[in-house]
């Protein structure tokens, strides 16, 4: 392919494959020979329509995976598989650039997996790998920050964001998702309470990674252990919560995400108490009881976010997200509307199991 020899690869190049997982950017992996010598690469293509200037992002990058290889080596660890390392291109830049397109690499981090079904005692150490990915950017100075998707996770604009998509009904969808459209609408006040919370003072900003799927920490093959947090596109500042109800949105769901058969879809609270064991080992000491007391907010707000901004981008013609077949998107937001439902169901008992480990 044309763009691999920009990169500083090294080697010759023997194999390509495009890894399916992610929804917006699209990433492939590398394999090079040097004599005998493996080396494996990530290659992405930035979705410049969700990341709209990716050079600051890449600053945000290579600022936080800095920080967090000194952090490891100050504890007496070794940095080496724990932290993203940036390929340059070979003028030295961490982006290539060509006509529309926007390239980055990373080395793939070998001898590791990530899951995007979890069971629990691997959610466990999923959420001990944020909660240490947090503990380690505790004193980054998150002002430093750009955010790279501005309001990312500002319910209030994700709100308005569906009420103008709803207004455009720029591809005639409108008329389809009436009860879904109802359902944010009753749920208005409580997918606005985080930001509110923030405006308030009662929740801090902290550096969130604020996509935190189980499949963004690599996990050791041979010990099974957490070693390096990946997917570092949206770490900007943010609650706590949205990091936590992220995790637990995704990790906990019996179902796939995008599953169409919504009775498969429930939170399994058994894998919601491991996670939070996890997160909360590594976090110890350092959230407030404000955030400890409000995690299981963040569960509901998360997964009603993400439901609002399916339906957004379903009504906007897909614009956002990679879709796999036309009715994609709204088979993404009933499936989250589902799982909503279903932790509503669950929230005495959410919050039970968090006031328990919080002791
Ligand atoms: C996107 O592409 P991926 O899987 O890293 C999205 C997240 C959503 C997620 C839902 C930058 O993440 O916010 O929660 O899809 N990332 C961005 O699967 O919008
Ligand atoms: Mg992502």
């Amino acid at each position: 392919m044309r763009i691999l020899p920009h990169f500083r690869f090294q080697g010759a190049f023997q194999s390509m494959e495009e890894l399916k997982s992610g929804n917006v950017n699209h990433t492939y992996r590398l394999v090079y020979d040097d004599n005998g010598a493996r080396y494996d690469y990530v290659l992405q293509r930035i979705n410049t329509y969700a990341f709209r200037e990716p050079a600051r992002m890449m600053e945000n990058i290579a600022g936080v995976t800095d920080h967090l290889r000194r952090a490891l080596i100050k504890n007496g660890e070794s940095p080496d598989r724990r932290v993203l390392e940036v390929i340059r291109t070979v003028e030295g830049q961490p982006l290539y650039i060509e006509g529309e397109d926007v390239w980055r690499a990373y080395i793939f981090i070998t001898d590791a997996f990530a899951y995007d079904t979890v069971d629990a005692a691997a959610f466990r150490e999923v959420g001990r790998g944020f909660g240490n990915f947090q503990k380690l950017l505790i004193d980054y100075p998150a002002d430093q920050l750009f955010e790279s998707i501005p309001n990312f996770h500002n319910t209030y604009k994700r709100f308005f964001q569906l009420m103008r998509a709803i207004d455009e009904d720029k591809a005639g969808r409108v008329k389809d998702v009436r009860d879904e459209i109802e359902f944010f609408f009753d749920r208005r006040k409580m997918l606005c309470s985080i930001v509110e919370l923030i405006e308030q003072g009662v929740l801090p900003l902290r550096v969130t990674h604020n996509d935190t799927k189980s499949n963004n920490v690599m996990l050791d093959r041979a010990t099974g252990k957490a070693i390096c947090v990946i997917d570092l596109d949206t770490v900007m500042p943010g609650s706590v919560l949205y990091d936590y109800g992220d995790a637990i949105r995704f990790g906990a769901n019996t179902a796939a995400e995008d599953e169409p058969d919504t009775s498969k879809i429930s939170l399994d609270l058994d894998k919601a108490r491991a996670f939070t064991e996890g997160f909360m080992e590594e976090t110890n000491g350092f959230l407030t009881e404000d955030e400890l007391r409000r995690l299981p907010l963040g569960i509901k707000v998360l997964t009603g976010e993400l439901a609002m901004r399916f339906l957004t981008d379903y009504l906007d013609g897909d614009l956002y997200f990679k879709i796999d077949y036309p009715q994609h998107n709204l088979v993404r937001t009933r499936a989250q509307i589902a799982l909503l439902r279903d932790i509503e169901r669950k929230e005495a008992e959410l919050q039970a199991l968090v006031d328990a480990l919080i002791g």
